[in-house]
């Protein structure tokens, strides 16, 4: 087997898509490195990407289009019938109930977002107005508590652990799943340097408390307790800023009459710490010349969820860690992740929107309800939901509900066997891809990652795809296209400013036509772009809108010009950076410009908060149902779990079977042992796993790992499943009543042998 030279590309399992070189040989990727040039990752890779052409090269790769018989059977079809029927159904549907009955879900996983946007055509060729995507079962309490404190749910801030003094992860683990750039070697730094000071608030003695400093073992659930504990030593302690406070917050006396009647020692030993403990960490943040602190899915998938995530976001900001070096920021985005809109609600049970996100676990109960504004119809694009939202029987039952399922995915997935059409993609290797996981501040990066494969025969990239769904039906007008057209064939000769002049005149400010936009600009721009990038076309007007907004930014990134110039200068930059580019470099002040609240403050007071903080008096967090008397966690991250990016079993070197992981002193009891079987129930399901003894974890918490449960094919071809599908064991009303994300990692379960 010859070997290709080392190629750039990018790594698709998780958000910080670290820069790759990797060597090609028959189809397969044979050698994976880190990419020294990647601006953001600079050589950086973790273990899992050794392991990529198990995604490249899975068996059941879809190959054809897919139509489903009346007996539920599929048949291939050719591409033109598989477009024109899809248009058609769809187009049915706008028509008897209305475009807003369209729902849309996905867009884009952890190393694939291109597609999304020319999605977003589709979608306004046919009027569907609600979309959603993983976020909203994880992060769209966050961002409604940045919105109320900065202005707007978009307005995004980043730990700079680089150079904070303090670094603090509350429900996040690092270690496993990164989250920031070049994550492993970052938490090392900090925990080998005396005059820093890692900190972990994790149930679990996880592998990034291991290399912690200080680890605040929270019985799960807690959070809520132990962050106002922390807020109120902060308080109570002095250990406030109150220069900062005066000059740059409103509301802070709200938050002082609030916490004036927390005693900590006793919110402490709620969430199963000491006083001690949690004054000590007061004075240690108080005392530090930078905190950054991050969040994740510990608290964002438990109880009190979004009073977890505004009281981590006061402990920086009460005590002055913003807008600063090593503190928080606000990053610049290249292609916004979430919508800027303030709240709407859903059609059906009048749910909050967020971020423009419907909460993924009522999208259930928005499809089955008896109402004149259900959705009736569904696209769904590189996501799972059928696997990967709360309580799948009921996700089933309701996606089985829906009039049109169309799918488009590379593989049969769970969600793919329920839908009427399935379009089959080309892999993230075989067309042009990028994500817009570009959070970073003052440095923030993009990368275009160029083919490294040609499309599996039968499968189309996205851009296309929609490119011939907006074709079908027939939205586009011919006299825009021919004006765009005849603009693109000037520049060779002219560059593109006649083309920016025509875009602007024709385009740009038509509501009905900016929809349409990323088709539009592949349609007429895209032949024009070198190595037939035309799916990069989109991006042009997203660096036009971003230099326009921001261009100091760029500027600073090394890139010049003027006006429309700056854009297309961007652009080309991104075009050929081959491993990514550097596109925006922010001054000190600019988190402060990027505030949204007219009076250019952070608004400390939320008053639905401050009203649940104060219930929080009342409950006792240690109070269980006695038929379900444990915690389980469902969905943890290993080293062997990537979401289910990989569908293929046999890329896990380690617990191959997804290990259910139960305490010490609980195995004793029930007479488990380590590789032995136990039965784990909840109120929504029943499953069986392979038990992994550990200290690690608290009596009274079990956890099972997120991403397994998929079915492949055996060397025979036939389908097994393996380990354990985690929300076959969760429920859909087990959520926050502010977002309505889930609480998957705090699922009352049962544990006995099997
Ligand atoms: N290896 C790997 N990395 C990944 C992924 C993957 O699948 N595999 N997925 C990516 C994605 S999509 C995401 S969103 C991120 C998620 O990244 P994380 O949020 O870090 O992942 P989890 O392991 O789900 O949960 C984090 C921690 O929360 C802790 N926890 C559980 N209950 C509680 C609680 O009540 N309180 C507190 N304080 N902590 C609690 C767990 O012990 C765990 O250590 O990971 C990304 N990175
Ligand atoms: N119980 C429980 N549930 C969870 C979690 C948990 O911790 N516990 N974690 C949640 C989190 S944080 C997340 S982010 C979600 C993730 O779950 P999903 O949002 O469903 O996303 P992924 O698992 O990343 O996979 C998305 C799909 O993309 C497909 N795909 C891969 N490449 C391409 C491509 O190029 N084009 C197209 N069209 N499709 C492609 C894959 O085959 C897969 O079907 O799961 C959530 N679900
Ligand atoms: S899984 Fe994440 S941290 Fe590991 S190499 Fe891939 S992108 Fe980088
Ligand atoms: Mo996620």
């Amino acid at each position: 087997m010859s070997e290709s030279p080392w190629q750039p590309t990018a790594c698709i399992l998780c958000s910080q898509n670290c820069g790759l070189g990797v060597q090609l040989a028959e189809g397969h990727i044979t050698r994976v490195r880190g990419d020294q040039a990647h601006p953001a990752s600079a050589g950086y890779t973790c273990e899992k990407a050794q392991r990529l052409d198990h995604y490249q090269h899975a068996r059941g790769r879809l190959t054809s289009p897919l139509r489903r018989r009346a007996d539920g059977s599929f048949e291939e079809i050719d591409w033109e019938t598989a477009i024109r029927e899809v248009a058609a159904a769809l187009a049915a549907v706008r028509d008897r109930w209305g475009g807003d009955t369209i729902f849309s879900y996905g867009g884009g996983g952890q190393g694939n977002h291109l597609g999304g946007t020319y999605g977003r055509a589709t979608r306004g060729a046919l009027g569907s107005v609600y979309s959603s995507n993983a976020l909203a079962q994880e992060k769209t309490g966050e961002f409604w508590v940045d919105g109320q404190l900065f202005g707007r749910p978009s307005c995004h801030t980043t730990p700079d652990f680089e150079h904070a003094e303090v670094a603090i992860f509350v429900g996040k683990n690092p270690w496993q799943s990164h989250g920031f750039p070049r994550a492993r070697a970052a938490l090392r730094a900090i925990a080998s340097d005396p005059a820093r000071t890692l900190v972990v608030i994790d149930p679990r003695r996880t592998e990034t408390a291991d290399l912690a400093d200080l680890h605040l073992q929270v019985r799960p659930g807690t959070d809520a307790w132990c962050l106002a504990a922390l807020l109120a030593a902060l308080i109570q302690g002095g250990h406030t800023r109150s220069d900062f406070l005066a000059a740059r917050t409103t509301g802070f006396d709200q938050l002082v009459a609030a916490m004036a009647t927390i005693e900590v020692d006793d919110y402490a030993a709620r969430a199963g710490l000491t006083g001690v403990a949690i004054r000590g960490l007061a004075a240690r943040i108080g005392g530090a010349a930078s905190v950054a602190i991050l969040e994740d899915l510990g608290i964002q998938q438990a109880p009190h969820s979004t009073l977890s995530s505004y009281l981590e976001k006061l402990v920086y900001l009460v005590t002055g860690n913003f807008g600063r070096r090593g503190t928080m920021n606000l990053h610049t985005q290249l292609g916004q992740l979430i919508g800027r809109d303030r709240d709407r609600t859903s059609p059906v049970g009048g749910h909050r929107i967020i971020g423009g996100l419907m909460p993924c676990n009522v999208i259930a109960d928005e499809i089955l309800a008896d109402h004149p504004k259900r959705f009736r119809a569904m696209i769904v694009e590189s996501g799972n939901p059928a696997h990967s939202l709360a309580d799948s029987a009921r996700m089933r039952q309701a996606l089985a509900a829906l009039e049109v399922l169309v799918v488009i995915d590379v593989a049969m997935t769970e969600t793919a066997r329920l839908a009427h059409y399935v379009l089959p993609a080309s892999s993230q290797f075989e067309k042009w891809e990028a994500t817009f996981f570009n959070l970073e501040f003052p440095t923030n990066v993009f990368h275009l990652r160029a083919p490294l494969f040609a499309p599996l025969p039968g499968t189309l990239p996205e851009p296309e795809i929609h490119r011939r769904l907006v074709r079908a039906l027939g939205v586009l007008p011919d006299d825009v296209m021919t004006a765009l057209r005849d603009a693109a064939a000037l520049i060779p000769t002219h560059g593109r400013g006649p083309y920016a002049a025509a875009f602007f005149r024709h385009v740009a400010g038509r509501k009905e036509l900016m929809l349409l936009a990323p088709v539009i600009l592949y349609e007429t721009l895209g032949p024009t772009l070198p190595d037939g990038a035309a799916a990069a076309a989109v991006l042009w007007g997203l660096c036009q809108q971003f230099a326009l907004a921001h261009g100091d930014s760029v500027k600073r990134a090394g890139i010049e010009g003027d006006g429309p110039a700056l854009g297309d200068r961007l652009f080309d930059a991104i075009l050929a950076g081959r491993s990514g580019v550097v596109f925006s470099v922010d001054d000190d002040a600019a988190t402060w410009r990027r505030l949204e609240h007219a009076d250019r403050r952070i608004h400390l007071a939320v008053p639905e908060l401050l009203a649940e903080l104060a219930g929080l008096a009342g409950e006792d967090p240690a109070v269980r149902d006695p038929a379900f008397p444990f915690v389980l966690a469902a969905g943890e991250r290993r080293t062997s779990t990537a979401n289910t990016i990989f569908r293929d079993p046999r890329w896990r070197k380690k617990d191959a079977g997804g290990a259910l992981r139960v305490a010490p002193a609980d195995a004793a009891r029930l007479g488990l042992t380590d590789g032995g079987r136990a039965r784990v129930t909840t109120r929504a399901g029943s499953a069986v796993a392979t038990v992994e003894v550990t200290d690690t974890l608290q009596p009274g918490h079990v956890t099972l790992p997120n991403g397994l449960g998929l079915d492949y094919p055996d060397d025979d071809g036939t389908m097994r499943v393996h380990g354990v599908a985690p929300n076959e064991l969760t429920s859909s009303d087990h959520r926050d009543w502010l977002a309505g994300t889930p609480w998957h990692k705090h699922v009352p379960a049962r544990v006995e042998p099997a």
